[in-house]
């Protein structure tokens, strides 16, 4: 019988290196200085990258002002994305309509590349929180963002089986953190998956981060993407900062899924540049040097550089695109700002499907009775 009687000893860890040897390297497309892997390249058009390029650019500018608005006291708390760019929009670009995905409270450009308003996301951040619509359930196939954390992985399992169930070909993409995997919730969702064979792609953002706890401190694991053999199936680890890595891996997985294969843990390797929210200050837990080298390996920086180089972008190309999206944001900032609001009687809806009678006197007394002393 083993006892578990403090920190690893150094004979234990190396059983935690012998998995490191089995965990595959990263898959990579587009280096940080530039160059270019041709042989791993997607096959993917000019107008395809471009669209890549594009959304990662409106997802950086939204972004930025953002911030500004909270700063404004204009939305609420706001989780920032910068740094994570290629990594959300890879992903979600590499999904058929038809599929699920289950986004996180810090996916803004999954939900930008998955066709979803600009307007919209800003209207969700500004607490009316209706951009889903819930009576249409093609709408759903993006569902709201999952602010408790890996949650929504058990429920992307169950989606994904449900629609194996009745025959039809798609499958389920999840997003979380690398904090996320310290979750009960992902071991259930995991272990539902490799036993049942869904058609689930796993998909971690793993930003070195968890609010101010290190991915060093989240697991002893050498990476997250070696968890999946515990669980009977595979798990790559992909350059998250590389957009078309992030969509070959994507893509690879969700077909494989769709042809029957099962489930696969998809490691995007990635840093979160921002804050954990606009309520955070990571200047208290990590040092500027490092922020400094991971934004030499800046997503969208990679990705103008290979539209550069392989398909002849140009600077008024590139001059047209900052404007069209600093334009596109300022729309969305007005059109948001027209909205009415939400309506108090609002936080009762949707959370049962018929109320119980203690939310039923709950409503009474904020709607129909505010006078009554709480
Ligand atoms: C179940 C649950 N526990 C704790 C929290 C508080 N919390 C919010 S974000 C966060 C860290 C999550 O880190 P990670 O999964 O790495 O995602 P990231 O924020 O880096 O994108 C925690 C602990 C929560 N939202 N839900």
């Amino acid at each position: 019988m083993f006892y578990y009687d403090g920190p690893p000893s150094p004979g234990r860890r190396s059983v935690i290196d012998d998995m490191a040897i089995q965990a595959p390297d990263v898959n990579r497309v587009l280096a940080p200085d530039g160059t270019v892997d041709e042989r791993a390249a997607p096959d993917l058009s000019r107008s395809a990258v471009e669209e890549l390029y594009r959304l990662q650019v409106l997802a950086r500018t939204f972004d930025e002002k953002a911030v500004t608005l909270h700063r404004q006291g204009r939305i609420g708390t706001y989780a920032p994305l910068a740094g994570q760019e290629a990594a959300q929009v890879g992903a979600a670009y590499a999904l058929a309509d038809e599929d699920y995905c289950f986004p996180t409270y810090r996916d803004h450009a999954m939900y930008l590349a998955r066709g979803l308003d600009l307007e919209d996301v800003l209207v969700y951040l500004n607490g009316e929180g209706n951009y889903v619509d819930r009576e249409d359930p093609e709408t759903l196939r993006t569902f709201p963002p999952a602010i408790p954390i890996a949650t929504q992985l058990p429920h992307a399992v169950g989606v994904g089986m449900a629609a194996d169930y009745r025959g039809d070909d798609c499958a389920s993409l999840v997003s979380f953190g690398d904090g996320a995997t310290s979750e009960g919730d992902f071991h259930e969702g995991m272990n539902f998956a490799g036993v049942f064979d869904t058609p689930t792609v796993f998909f971690c953002q793993n930003n070195q981060w968890a609010i101010s706890v290190p991915r060093e401190r989240q697991t002893a694991s050498a990476t997250i993407a070696q968890k999946a053999q515990a669980y009977g199936f595979e798990g790559i680890r992909v350059d998250g900062n590389d957009v078309l890595a992030v969509y070959d891996a994507v893509r690879d997985a969700l077909d494989a899924a769709k042809a029957g294969e099962g489930p696969r843990l998809i490691e995007a390797v990635t840093y979160r540049q921002g804050a954990h929210t606009t309520t955070d200050d990571p200047s208290k837990y990590r040092d500027d040097e490092e922020v400094a080298e991971w934004r030499k390996k800046d997503p969208v920086e990679r990705t103008r550089e290979f539209l550069e180089d392989v398909h002849g972008w140009t600077d008024e190309e590139e001059r047209d695109l900052r404007e069209w999206a600093d334009e596109r944001v300022v729309e969305a900032v007005a059109a948001a700002g027209e909205r009415t609001g939400l309506d108090v009687d609002d936080i009762f809806e949707h959370v049962y499907a018929t109320s119980t009678p203690r939310l039923g006197r709950q409503r009474e007394q904020v709607v129909d009775e505010p006078e009554i002393e709480r």
